[in-house]
């Protein structure tokens, strides 16, 4: 219930994700965060310490930590984890040498508990230089097939352009419906079906009575029908504006069986015998 409850709250786009942006200094996070925020490349500096900023992106509301990479500062980088759903780890595609260290900072992290439900991706970034590494020599050495445990994606971008950051974003955006999706359907059918089930009812049992004598007098359950076909394709409107269901599978099963259902409902009724 608390699920359903945090999953309708979020529909009013109040849910807020928190990110942290990680990885070595000169890594581009700062870069990275206010190219996401303001769509243009700043000056940066080192970060000492953290920025914090807020940024809405198809709906969802994410808070961007971005923590300073100094090795003197990454041994307080855990006291930003508590709730933290995803970390990004920005990677300097040009930094062959301390990649090994990018690797063992990544998986020490990972291993912290209040991680245990975050989702990782990773930003190969300065994807822009000459002869920098791609995102699969990266993938090989930070061992991310290793990582089990975590949901991780890893995407080649360019800071300084924020070529690729949005493919980033996407697969955050998928996720969070992963994380939120705890049953096999998702909950977001749940709270659709709850929907339609409330309006059918309102439509057909509150108006029963109208409905009745409006059936009686066409000799079809037609009036009946019609109302609580309106329910379902005024609930079908909410659902695909809400959770994009046309593209799936389900959506267009489940609406032919209403469909289906419906009109077996609508055939013309026979009259009982007169005894
Ligand atoms: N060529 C290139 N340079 C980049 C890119 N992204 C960031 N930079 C540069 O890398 C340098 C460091 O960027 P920052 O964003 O300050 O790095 P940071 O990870 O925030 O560093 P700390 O705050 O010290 O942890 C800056 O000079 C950026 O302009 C990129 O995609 N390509
Ligand atoms: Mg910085």
């Amino acid at each position: 219930m608390g699920l359903l409850l945090s999953k309708i709250w979020s529909l009013f786009g109040n849910e807020e994700h928190k990110l942290l942006l990680v990885g070595l200094d000169n890594a581009g996070k700062t870069t990275i965060l206010y190219q996401l925020l303001l769509g243009e490349t700043v000056h940066t500096r080192p970060t000492i310490g953290s920025n914090v900023e807020e940024f809405v992106w198809k709906n969802l509301r994410f808070v961007m930590w971005d923590l300073g990479g100094q090795q003197s500062l990454r041994s307080a980088w855990n006291t930003y984890f508590t709730n933290s759903e995803f970390v990004i780890m920005v990677v300097d595609s040009t930094d062959r040498q301390r990649l090994s260290l990018c690797r063992d900072e990544l998986h020490q992290m990972l291993k912290h508990e209040e991680l245990t439900k975050a989702c990782l991706l990773v930003y190969a970034n300065k994807q822009d230089v000459k002869g920098s590494m791609t995102a699969a020599e990266i993938s090989e050495q930070l061992e991310l097939t290793s990582i089990k445990q975590h949901p991780w994606h890893i995407q080649a971008c360019c800071g300084l352009t924020g070529e690729g950051l949005h493919l980033g974003l996407e697969w955050i955006a998928n996720s969070t419906s992963v994380v939120l999706h705890l049953l096999p359907i998702g909950d977001s059918y749940i709270i659709w079906g709850a929907l339609l089930v409330t309006m059918v009812l309102a439509n057909t049992w509150g108006c029963r009575h109208y409905l009745r004598s409006l059936d009686a007098a066409t000799n079809s359950a037609a009036p009946t029908v019609i109302s609580a076909g309106s329910s379902y394709v005024l609930s079908g409107v909410i659902g695909i504006a809400l959770f994009e269901e046309a593209s799936s599978m389900t959506w267009w099963v489940g609406a032919m069986l209403i469909v289906f259902g419906l009109a077996l409902v609508a055939q013309p009724r026979t009259k009982k015998k007169e005894q």
